[in-house]
């Protein structure tokens, strides 16, 4: 599927680090692993509707600024990303709101592009929908039930046949997955988390509450493809698994998306790769935190966003967006102020009126300038954004006019372009 457009991120003096990552499965921060010279990345992308709020455009703004130090450290990423374009809250959405499930999807992945492009995000290397992958995961699925790891559930007579279901206790038996390797949380975290998010923990004819759904028969009001399983759509941790795997060297360097996605959908789909390749699916597990609104986290479910369309739409700059979002570092929870982006529009005004006293590159730096040596270091540390920033601030506040390179460093490490 089409991305968006790559902004310009100028090649800076000299390599950045390696950067270290926290990682949800050892609950420590640790250098990324890099396989050679490259690095695979997947993140989890947006359910086409509600797009594309301040909670969405945080969490990929991480991964941004990963991919950013991690090319400014001289290692070629390959970036993949999927988009559930469809799915049960999807088709939900699109049946109360009276549209055809395709426009919606359509319409809110045009939104999500934009808003990208707007926040200057780099696209990923491969943008995938679901619906463009149905019959691979049909044969992953296939393969699953080869191997005894997953199983039929009866379902009613509307239906195209059985529902398949993956079985977490085989699963645990025959590989080196377990429940809990990569979130850690205890069995009553689990079974909350599992009902809360999307699993549905009560269906007759499961074998373990906890066992995920991989693939849904087709009913007579719902999308469906025809495949070697029947007809029918993908369960959802296998649609990202299958993605994943289809365009990155496994393991993945880094698996990512936000904390709301560590337990179920992120253990499942490391259960699934797991259990398809036969080795480990990803090397760090890296999450973000929740950004809230008005007390809550900001969802769609509850409704209280703040979309980056429509501050872009109401006159605000952007990068003011970009800079009120890198403010917080990526693993905090935290809640959003209208306040921030007034604050991040002044920070933006300093630093551009800074940047239009360079002498224009009369000194072509072949060494890294104090302020790229800081922007790194702050960032190869668990990409931590807010000291980044006020490296910046410190600079900017002295008064001297920056080089050129300064300029570049903040268009290439925080994607703030300072010349527009
Ligand atoms: N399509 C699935 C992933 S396969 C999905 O979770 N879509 S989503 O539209 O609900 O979320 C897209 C991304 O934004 C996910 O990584 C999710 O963890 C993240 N996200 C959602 N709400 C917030 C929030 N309030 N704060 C930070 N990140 C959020
Ligand atoms: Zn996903």
């Amino acid at each position: 599927m089409r991305s968006w457009a790559e902004p310009v991120v100028p090649r800076l003096p000299g390599l950045g680090d390696l950067p270290a990552l926290h990682d949800t499965s050892t609950g420590t921060v640790h250098p990324t692993e890099v396989d050679g010279s490259s690095a695979g990345l997947y993140v989890c992308g947006i359910t086409p509707y509600d797009a594309t709020h301040l909670g969405h455009a945080s969490t990929y703004l991480a991964f941004d600024t990963l991919l950013r130090v991690w090319r400014d450290a001289g290692v070629e990423v390959v970036y993949a990303q999927n988009t559930t374009d469809v799915d049960d809250p999807l088709l939900e959405r699109a049946t109360a709101t009276g549209v055809d499930w395709r426009e919606l999807a359509d319409g809110q992945t045009d939104l999500f592009r934009s808003d990208m492009q707007h926040l200057a995000v780099v696209p990923p290397t491969h943008y995938v929908a679901v619906t463009e992958v149905v019959t691979d995961v049909a044969d992953a699925v296939a393969r699953l039930l080869d191997r005894g790891l997953a199983y039929p559930v009866p379902t009613d007579a509307s239906s195209a046949g059985d529902d398949l279901y993956f079985d977490v206790r085989a699963a645990e038996r025959d590989t080196d997955w377990h429940l809990g390797l990569e979130s850690r949380y205890d069995a009553d975290t689990m079974a909350r988390f599992f009902a809360e998010r999307g699993g549905d923990p009560d269906r007759p004819g499961k074998r373990d509450p906890l066992d995920p759904l991989l693939w849904r028969a087709a009913r007579d009001d719902e999308p469906s493809w025809p495949t070697t399983l029947g007809a029918g759509r993908p369960g959802w941790h296998i649609e990202c698994t299958v993605i994943a795997q289809q365009h990155l060297d496994v393991p993945i360097t880094v698996n990512g998306g936000g904390s709301d996605l560590v337990f179920p959908h992120h253990e499942m789909s490391t259960a699934h790769g797991t259990a398809l390749t036969g080795r480990p699916y990803a090397v760090h597990h890296t999450h973000t935190g929740m950004v809230g609104y008005q007390g809550e986290k900001m969802s769609k479910s509850l409704g209280n966003l703040v979309k980056v369309s429509e501050l872009v739409a109401a006159g605000h700059d952007p990068r003011a967006v970009r800079l009120a979002l890198l403010a917080h570092h990526y693993r905090a929870d935290w809640e959003w102020f209208d306040a921030e982006l007034a604050a991040a529009e002044q920070r933006l005004g300093r630093w551009v009126a800074w940047a239009a006293t360079s002498d224009g590159g009369a000194v072509a730096a072949t060494a890294p300038t104090p302020l790229v040596v800081g922007l790194r270091s702050s960032l190869a540390d668990d990409l931590d954004t807010p000291s980044a920033l006020d490296a910046v601030d410190a600079v900017v506040s002295r008064g001297t006019a920056p080089s050129e390179v300064d300029v570049d460093a903040v268009q290439a490490l925080l994607g703030i372009d300072l010349r527009a």
